[in-house]
């Protein structure tokens, strides 16, 4: 019976399994699903829905012909598929986890702008001192990634009315945003931003970006957003930049090693701000149903859904 096997080798994904079990029945009797690593028949599986397949796994299923990350990133789906990769890939893409991301991005400008990191700074040493109030137009955020999220962070900030720039691969254009393109464009889109937010996917390009080089080319006192990946980041040149005064301070959202190990020097910086990479995600029965959706697209020869490119890496 043609089989979708859910894995991951850290989650549990017991919520989704169930999740695509009960849909899979409702909708798709013909089609059985199967949580790793309770797998009869390798030869069954046609599609593996994953946040982090084992490695391995993939190649030792000989009919498997769709792979889907569970998220909107794919690149630990990417990393654990045997190159060069043939196979389909798909991820999620969702108007719901758009508008999560929305309100994450929006409260951490909102906590520079109207400079709450500063006043918590100040209640620790019992200093009352008001902050003067900028208007929205007196502050600049550039965000790195003009995709399905910031490409939708950039307009809603503009509707706020913060001044927005932004930087992507290639050209885009969003209407009052100004938009640069390009690794030769970096240095110019650098320059501005009182909020740098980095909403760029994990790839060899993008991998450590985040590091001492780009930190020196921002306006001195930004602030950083963080909700990409842990990888784009390097730990000791955000360490170095907070202590030199170069960075203001940074909200961060994804780590390299995720649980944040508790010997992390970020956990007690006063000028970082650590959440456990929950800026946003789509609701379950939004990620079982494109799932289930691209699954009949393969076996009917379909177009699928929010297809990744693997040789661009998402
Ligand atoms: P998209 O693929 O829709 O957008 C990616 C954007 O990054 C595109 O604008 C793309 O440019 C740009 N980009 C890619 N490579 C480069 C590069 N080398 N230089 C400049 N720009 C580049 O992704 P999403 O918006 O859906 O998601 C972005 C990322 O957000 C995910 O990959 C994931 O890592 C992260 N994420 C984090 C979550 C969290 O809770 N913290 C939740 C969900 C996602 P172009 O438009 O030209 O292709
Ligand atoms: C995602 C994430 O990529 O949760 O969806 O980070």
């Amino acid at each position: 019976m043609p089989t979708l096997l859910v894995c991951s080798d850290t989650d549990d994904l017991g919520g989704l399994h169930a999740a695509f079990r009960s849909e899979a029945e409702r909708l798709w009797p013909d089609v059985q699903v199967r949580l790793w690593p309770d797998l009869p028949d390798p030869a069954d599986v046609v599609a593996l829905a994953a946040w982090f397949p084992p490695p391995g796994l993939a190649e030792s299923l000989p009919n498997l012909r769709l792979v889907c990350s569970i998220a909107a990133g794919v690149e630990h789906v990417l990393q654990r598929l045997p190159a060069p990769i043939q196979l389909s890939v798909t991820r999620i893409v969702d108007p719901g986890l758009a508008v999560g991301m929305a309100e994450y991005v929006l409260w951490a400008v909102l906590y520079y702008h109207r400079a709450l990191d500063r006043a918590l700074q100040q209640q620790a040493q019992r200093v009352w001192q008001m902050p003067v109030q900028k208007t929205p137009a007196q502050t600049h955020v550039g965000v790195m990634g003009l995709g399905v999220l910031g490409g939708h962070i950039a307009q809603v900030l503009r509707a706020q009315g913060f001044v927005v720039s932004g930087w992507s691969r290639s050209a885009h254009a969003i209407d009052g945003v100004c938009t640069y393109a390009g690794p030769d464009a970096l240095d110019d889109f650098l320059q501005a931003p009182d909020i740098l937010v980095c909403l760029l996917p994990l790839t060899p390009e993008t991998r450590f970006i985040l590091g001492k080089d780009l930190f020196s080319r921002l306006k001195p006192g930004a602030a950083l957003v963080h909700c990409g990946r842990g990888e784009h980041l390097v730990g000791d040149a955000l360490l170095q930049a907070l202590d030199h005064g170069t960075l203001r301070g940074a909200v961060v959202d994804v780590f390299a090693q995720e649980p944040l190990p508790a010997s992390s020097p970020l956990w007690a910086h006063p000028r970082v701000v650590v959440t456990p990479h929950m800026a946003s995600g789509a609701q379950a029965g939004v990620i079982v149903a494109q799932i289930l959706d691209n699954l009949q697209r393969v076996r009917s020869g379909q177009p699928l859904l929010n297809a990744v490119d693997p040789a661009a890496g998402y």
